[in-house]
């Protein structure tokens, strides 16, 4: 989770298959090879069953049955003897309608009222600043290269911190006349252990152990007058994610940027996969940090590992991988 300071990007818009990237990577060739044995577990038939959220159990992503068709192949080959470890459970629910989603995250998490009603309270009032926006790469030209391309209904963020990219993003699509776009961002808001250390956070102010993320969030979020645009889940993205997934809320470009250890990543990028929409221009699901010598260790082997079991090609821009789906696989 801990940054480290960027190395400069190695490539703009380098695309290359997930072949060559084991390749130059030899090193590590026989661990993937052993991780992706361990992994494609990836939705077994006989498990998928047991938490179906669909009202007529007929799974609404056609995508998953491919899925499981192609990870089911590689574990009858007998590569695989242990699937559960990456068993990522239900049939997805009923896609809700784009224009539905704000409300229906209102409504589930917020009781229906709007967090942002007599905001901010009083203990916090005189310690938020007007404005604090903090990020990494959180400007990037990916943002805008991946909106344009897309043109998504619905942008889904994993990880949003104190709302960089997600403010820029909303930035993006008022300017590209999208103004119906709404960004699902989840975040527990919690930073990580000890990021109030970190040389750009010293100022952060806490009161008893808490340091207000959620709230100079839902500030910066307030000053941009994005309240409308933006909708918030303040929950593991584990926990968020799979109720999405339950409530059938679709992104058509998700974007994962939360924990950057293998596991949180792996698990993130298998879960936000799953509700991706296509829709006619193709669907985008991408991330930050492939390129850091510390993502060596995490993301971008979760990366790659995805790449290998899904035959997809990773795609870089700037410092971020980005998949893109064009049908469902
Ligand atoms: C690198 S920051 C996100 C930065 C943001 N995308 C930007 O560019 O401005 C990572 C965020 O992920 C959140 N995070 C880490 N692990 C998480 C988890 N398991 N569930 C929810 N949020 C998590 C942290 O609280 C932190 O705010
Ligand atoms: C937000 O709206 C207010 C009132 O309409 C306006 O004065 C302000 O410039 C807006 N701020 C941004 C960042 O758009
Ligand atoms: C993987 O994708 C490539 C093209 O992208 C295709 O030629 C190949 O047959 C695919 N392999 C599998 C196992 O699906
Ligand atoms: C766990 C669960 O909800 N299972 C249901 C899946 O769908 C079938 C058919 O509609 C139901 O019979 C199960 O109860």
């Amino acid at each position: 989770m801990k940054r480290e300071p960027r190395s400069p990007p190695l490539h703009h818009h380098l695309h290359y298959s997930s072949k060559k990237i084991s390749s130059f990577a030899k090193p590590i060739v026989y661990f993937l090879c052993l991780l992706l044995a361990y992994s494609v577990g990836y939705l077994s038939s006989s498990t998928r069953n047991n938490n179906n959220y669909s009202t007529n159990n007929k799974p609404p992503v056609d995508h998953v049955n491919s899925v499981v068709a192609r990870v089911n192949t590689v574990i009858s080959n007998g590569l695989i003897t242990e699937p559960d470890h990456n068993n990522f459970g239900a049939v997805c629910g009923k896609a809700v309608p784009s224009q539905d989603i704000r409300h229906k995250i209102l409504d589930r998490v917020f009781k229906g009222t709007s967090p942002w009603q007599n905001f901010p309270p009083i203990h916090v009032d005189n310690l938020l600043r007007k404005k604090w926006v903090k990020g990494w790469g959180s400007k990037g030209a990916v943002f805008e290269n991946l909106i344009r391309k897309v043109r998504p209904k619905t942008i889904i963020e994993v990880g949003t911190f104190l709302g960089a990219s997600a403010l820029h993003m909303v930035e993006l699509t008022r300017r590209l006349g999208l103004d119906d776009t709404k960004v699902v961002c989840i975040d527990d808001f919690r930073g990580w252990p000890g990021f109030s250390d970190h040389p750009r956070m010293k100022d952060m102010k806490m009161v008893n152990g808490d340091v207000l993320l959620m709230y100079q969030f839902m500030q910066n979020v307030l000053h941009a007058n994005a309240t409308e645009s933006i909708v918030y889940m303040p929950f593991s993205s584990g926990s968020a994610l799979e109720k999405l997934c339950e409530w059938g809320v679709f992104g058509e470009l998700i974007e994962v940027d939360a924990g950057h250890d293998f596991h949180s990543a792996w698990s993130d990028i298998n879960r936000a996969f799953k509700l991706l929409n296509p829709g006619s221009a193709g669907g985008v699901i991408f991330g930050h940090d492939y390129f850091t010598a510390a993502d060596n260790r995490g993301v971008r082997r979760a990366v790659n590992l995805f790449a290998r079991v899904h035959n997809l090609t990773v795609q870089v821009d700037g410092q971020h991988w980005v998949f893109h789906i064009t049908n469902r696989l």
